[in-house]
């Protein structure tokens, strides 16, 4: 379904409310958002996504369904307590989506080429939808490098398992850096809507290596292979901690590089799970580390509340 005329077309800005957008979108009739279930022609996006303000990501269809209701209440929506949210990706079976009035809620999965692909086709909501300066966030869990487990870091500088601050694309062969760029505006302002006292758990702004591997490349000593000794394994935490980092995940680098390529501003909140200076497995309860899930998420529903409601 390729428009005529658009075989040879020369690349030139989309109008778009977001930047650096793909010319050669507007070649598709329909386009179609394979993981996300949507089409450009089956839906109307600017009628159905127009008023999205804010893109809240988070790794479960769980996690991020549980953030969609509690939203709901933070900002007043009101809706039969017997009814779910609708997941709109659902029968894609890939991510989970759900909206809830300017609050786009998605899933991401693990690592960042899970997390890419779902950036790409959300920029594309954005992009047809015509939505107005949306802000995008990630919410997760981390290993903590040194802190108290619990502790919800915003993440300053997103750098890579090499400590680059940049995102790695391999494109026809060739590897392209691309700078991860997190709003500085953003993480102020996060940082002003904790309460330290009332809280009962530290809020605190650090660099965030993001590792491509959950075992070897964040230096567990539990993974299926390990080629390293308990000395290197502490040698490489002290080194990093030296550095400025306070904890890993697996998404920070493509999120902060994807949405900085469109110039969207965005910040990334993860809570530490565990401190990885005293062990690799995560013993926490079920019961607690659903708690701590919670905080990243009522830091970024102060930050809407506030945007939307002032004070
Ligand atoms: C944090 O937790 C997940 C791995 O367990 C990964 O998605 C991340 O970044
Ligand atoms: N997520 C990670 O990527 N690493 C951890 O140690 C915990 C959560």
């Amino acid at each position: 379904h390729i428009k005529e005329g658009c075989n040879q077309l020369e690349a030139k800005e989309l109008k778009s409310s977001l930047f650096n957008m793909n010319p050669y979108l507007e070649c598709l009739d329909p386009d179609i958002l394979y993981h996300l279930n949507l089409d450009t022609r089956a839906t109307n996006f600017p009628k159905v996504f127009g008023d999205v303000r804010f893109v809240c990501m988070g790794g479960t269809e769980s996690r991020m369904e549980q953030f969609a209701t509690f939203i709901m209440t933070e900002i007043g929506l009101k809706m039969n307590k017997a009814v779910r949210l609708t997941n709109i990706a659902a029968e894609a079976h890939r991510y989970s989506l759900f909206k809830v009035g300017p609050v786009l809620c998605a899933s991401h999965g693990i690592g960042n080429p899970s997390i890419s692909i779902v950036l790409h086709e959300l920029l594309k909501i954005m992009h047809y939808a015509k939505c107005q300066k949306p802000v995008f966030f990630r919410m997760g869990t981390c290993g903590g490098i040194g802190i108290e487990p619990g502790t919800v870091v915003i993440t300053s500088e997103a750098l890579d398992g090499q400590l680059r601050a940049v995102y790695e694309v391999v494109i026809h062969t060739e590897p392209q850096l691309r700078p991860t760029v997190l709003s500085k505006d953003l993480i102020r302002e996060l940082k002003s809507l904790t309460e330290p006292c009332t809280d009962g758990y530290d809020t605190i702004a650090g660099k965030t290596m993001c590792c491509n591997d959950f075992y070897e490349s964040q230096s567990r000593m539990d993974g299926a292979f390990c080629d390293y000794k308990p000395d290197q394994r502490t040698e490489f935490l002290k080194r990093i901690s030296m550095s400025g980092v306070v904890n890993m995940e697996m998404e920070s680098t493509a999120f902060a590089a994807i949405t900085h390529q469109a110039c969207i501003p965005a910040a990334v909140v993860c809570v530490t799970i565990l401190n990885r200076l005293e062990g690799d497995q995560i013993e926490a309860s079920c019961e607690r580390l659903k708690d701590w899930e919670l905080r990243p998420q009522k830091l970024i529903a102060r930050y809407i509340h506030k945007v939307l409601y002032g004070g």
